[in-house]
C-alpha cells in the first residue's frame, strides 16, 4: 500500500464473470452470498481462520450498497470517520475521507480499496446470482446453486444480502407504459444519466429523494417531487475533511466504543430543562448538523412530549427554510414522531423547493392514480414528463433473503416460514434453516460473532448450529418489547415492512441498543451457544488451530 490508500473512480479490477478456474461443480468450507462491507469482511476472517470461502456477488463489482446507488447526491449520513471498518489499525490510518460525509464514489473506492488490500478478490465471483440454497441433511452440508451454473457444497452458507440491496419499483397502474426514461435510486446507471434541461418527476421523499432532489433540481429543466409521506431531515453540514478535523478522531480510535449507544447523547430529559435551554440544545445541534440532533436529549425515542418538541423545533425549521407557506407545510411531517422513521440528513433539501423549477405534489391530498405513457396521473390531473425516478425503497432487511429458494431442513423454505414476518434468534439465524446504527459497526460484529461460532464448530467437532424455536419466540418477543419501550411504532416504515403493500406488520430492527445486542449475543456465546442446538461432525474431532483463532 502507498500513498494515503485512495483510489479514484472505484471500479473493481476482477475481470467481469469473477474467478478463473472455479466455475461448475465445487466444494468450499463457508459459501458467502453478497460482496458488500459485510461480504468482504467476512472473506476476510474466515481466510484468518484457514478456511475455504467462496463469494458469489450478482453486481460487476465489490461494494454492495455502495456499488448500486449512484444516484445524484448519494453519501452515507454516518460521519465517514465512523462509516469506515475498525478491524485493522493499519486500514484505519492510512485512509482518508476527502468530506466529513464521503459521496458514494468514494465509499465504493474504499470498498474496492479493502478489497485489494486484503486480497480479497480472488475468492469473490462476481456477475453471479445466488438463485437457491438446500440444506442436505445426508451429508450436512449447504448445495449453493446460481444463475450461471454453479454448484457448490459448502457447509456452511452466510447470507451477507444486506438490509437494503432490493430495490422496488411501486405497483402503480400503468407504470410499464411510460415512453419516457424510468430509474431507481438503488439501481442507479453507471455511465450517470444528464438530466439537463428535461422535464423529470421524483416519487418519494425518504434518505435517497432527500439527498437526490437539490442536486437533480440544480440540473433538470423543471422538477415535480410526488411526496406521500413528509420526512423530517437534519442538515448535514458536510464540509472539506481537514488534518485538524480528521487528527483527533485517528487519534482517538484506539479508545473510541463504536457500539456505545449513549455515545455523544445529552444525558437529560428534554422535560427536564426549561423552554429556552431546549431551544439553544436543538439550535446547537441543528447548527453542527448530521444524526447527532436525535441525541439532543436523552428521551427523544421514548417519552412523546420529549419527542413533541423535537419535531415542534424541525417543522419550524422548514417553515423557516421554505418561503411558500403552503409548501412548508406539505413539507411538515405531522403524523409521527422525529426519528421514527429514519432520521433523513440533506445538503439543501428544504431549500431546493424555493426553486422557480420544483413543485412539489401532495400525494396525501391528490394521489397518483396510474402512470401513463407521458407521464404521471392524480386525482387532479395528468404531469408530463421526459423522466421519472422512483425513490421508492427497498423491500428492507428480508427482501434479499426471501428472493433465493432457501430450503432446510425437512425441506422447509425459508419465504414459506416468514410468510407471517421473519423469525429468527439474534436476527442472524433461523429455526429449519440456518440495523438503526452505524451499520459498519454492527457488520463487524455481526461477522466476528459468526466467525466465532464457526471456529467454535470447528473446534468441537461440530457439523450444524441451529436455534430452538422456543429461542426464537423469546428472541421475537425480546425485541418486539424493546421496540414497544419506544415509539418507533407509531410510523409507517419500513423497519414495519410497511413500505411494501402486504408485508407482516412486524418490528424487524432490534432497538436495544449496538451494546448491548453485543452483549447478549457474547453471554449466548459464551454460555455454550444457548438457545442453539449443536449437532457433532459424524467424523467428529476437534480441531486446535481453529480453537486457537
Ligand atoms: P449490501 O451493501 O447491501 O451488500 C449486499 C450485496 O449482496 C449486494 O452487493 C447485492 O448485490 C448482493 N446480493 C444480494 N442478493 C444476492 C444474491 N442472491 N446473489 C448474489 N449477490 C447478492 N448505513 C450506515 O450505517 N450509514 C450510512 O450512511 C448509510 N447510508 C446508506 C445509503 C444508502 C443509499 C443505502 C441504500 C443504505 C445506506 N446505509 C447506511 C445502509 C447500508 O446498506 C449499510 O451501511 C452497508 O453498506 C450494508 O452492507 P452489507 O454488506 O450488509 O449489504
Ligand atoms: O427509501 P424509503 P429510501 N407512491 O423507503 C415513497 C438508507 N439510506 O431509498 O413514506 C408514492 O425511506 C415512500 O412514501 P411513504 C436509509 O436507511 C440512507 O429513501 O411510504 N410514494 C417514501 O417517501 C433509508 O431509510 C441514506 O409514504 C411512494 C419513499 O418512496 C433507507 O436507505 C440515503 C410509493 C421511499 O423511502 C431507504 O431510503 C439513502 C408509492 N407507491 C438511503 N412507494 C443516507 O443518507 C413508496 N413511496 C445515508
Amino acid at each position: 500500500m502507498s500513498g494515503n490508500g485512495r483510489r479514484q473512480g472505484g471500479e473493481p479490477h476482477a475481470p467481469a464473470g469473477g474467478i478463473e478456474g472455479q466455475k461448475g461443480d465445487g466444494r468450499c468450507d463457508v459459501v458467502i452470498v453478497g460482496a458488500g462491507f459485510g461480504g468482504i469482511y467476512l472473506l476476510h476472517r474466515l481466510r484468518a481462520l484457514g478456511m475455504t470461502a467462496r463469494v458469489f456477488e450478482a453486481a460487476t463489482g465489490v461494494g454492495g450498497t455502495w456499488y448500486w446507488n449512484r444516484y445524484p447526491g448519494a453519501r452515507c449520513d454516518v460521519e465517514s470517520m465512523q462509516y469506515s471498518f475498525s478491524f485493522s489499525k493499519e486500514l484505519q490510518q492510512e485512509w482518508s475521507w476527502s468530506e466529513r460525509f464521503a459521496a458514494q464514489p468514494e465509499i465504493l473506492a474504499y470498498a474496492n480499496h479493502v478489497a485489494d488490500r486484503f486480497d480479497l478478490r480472488r475468492d469473490i465471483q462476481l456477475e453471479t446470482r445466488v438463485t437457491a440454497a438446500t440444506f442436505d441433511e445426508g451429508t450436512q452440508r449447504w448445495h449453493v446453486t446460481t444463475d450461471r451454473g454453479d454448484s457448490v457444497s459448502a457447509q456452511y452458507c452466510v447470507m451477507a444480502t444486506g438490509c437494503l440491496s432490493t430495490a422496488r419499483l411501486p405497483d402503480i397502474k400503468g407504470r410499464e407504459s411510460f415512453e419516457g426514461a424510468t430509474y431507481h435510486t438503488g439501481y442507479w446507471p453507471h455511465d450517470g444519466v444528464d438530466l439537463s434541461g428535461l422535464r423529470v418527476a421524483v416519487i418519494g421523499t425518504g434518505s435517497s429523494a432527500i439527498q437526490a432532489i437539490p442536486v437533480i433540481a440544480a440540473q433538470a429543466g423543471t422538477l415535480t417531487v410526488f411526496q406521500r409521506t413528509p420526512n423530517y431531515s437534519i442538515p448535514s453540514r458536510n464540509c472539506a475533511m481537514t488534518p485538524d478535523y480528521e487528527g483527533p478522531w485517528k487519534a482517538a480510535y484506539d479508545i473510541y466504543d463504536a457500539t456505545d449507544s449513549n455515545y455523544g447523547v445529552n444525558d437529560v430529559s428534554a422535560m427536564d430543562v426549561s423552554p429556552q435551554e431546549r431551544e439553544r440544545v436543538y439550535e446547537q445541534r441543528w447548527a453542527t448538523g448530521g444524526t447527532s440532533f436525535m441525541a439532543a436529549f436523552n428521551d427523544l425515542i421514548t417519552n412523546q412530549a420529549s419527542n413533541d418538541t423535537a419535531s415542534d423545533f424541525v417543522r419550524s425549521k422548514i417553515r423557516a427554510i421554505v418561503k411558500d407557506p403552503a409548501t412548508a407545510e406539505i413539507l411538515c411531517p405531522k403524523d409521527y414522531p422525529i426519528g421514527t422513521k429514519r432520521i433523513c440528513v440533506d445538503t439543501n433539501y428544504f431549500e431546493a423547493y424555493n426553486r422557480p423549477n420544483v413543485k412539489l405534489i401532495d400525494l396525501k391530498a391528490t394521489p397518483i392514480t396510474e402512470i401513463t405513457p407521458k407521464g404521471v396521473r392524480t386525482t387532479a390531473g395528468e404531469f408530463e414528463f421526459d423522466a421519472i425516478v422512483y425513490a421508492t425503497g427497498f423491500d428492507a432487511m428480508t427482501g434479499a433473503l426471501t428472493n433465493v429458494d432457501i430450503r432446510g431442513r425437512d425441506g422447509i423454505q425459508l419465504r414459506e416460514k416468514w410468510h407471517g414476518g421473519p423469525q429468527t434468534y439474534l436476527g442472524l439465524m433461523t429455526a429449519g434453516l440456518s440495523v438503526l446504527s452505524n451499520m459498519i459497526v454492527s457488520i463487524e460484529q455481526h461477522v466476528d460473532w459468526t466467525v466465532d461460532a464457526i471456529a467454535y464448530m470447528r473446534a468441537n467437532g461440530l457439523a450444524t448450529i441451529e436455534p430452538t424455536a422456543d429461542a426464537e419466540i423469546r428472541w421475537g418477543q425480546h425485541v418486539n418489547e424493546a421496540g414497544e419501550r419506544t415509539l418507533y411504532t407509531k410510523a409507517a416504515s419500513w423497519y414495519m415492512g410497511a413500505n411494501i403493500p402486504g408485508k407482516p406488520r412486524v418490528f424487524m430492527p432490534y432497538i436495544g441498543g449496538v451494546g448491548v445486542y453485543r452483549q447478549e449475543c457474547d453471554a449466548v456465546a459464551a454460555n455454550g451457544y444457548e438457545g442453539f442446538v449443536l449437532t457433532a461432525r459424524s467424523d467428529a474431532h476437534a480441531c486446535p488451530a481453529a480453537a486457537a483463532e
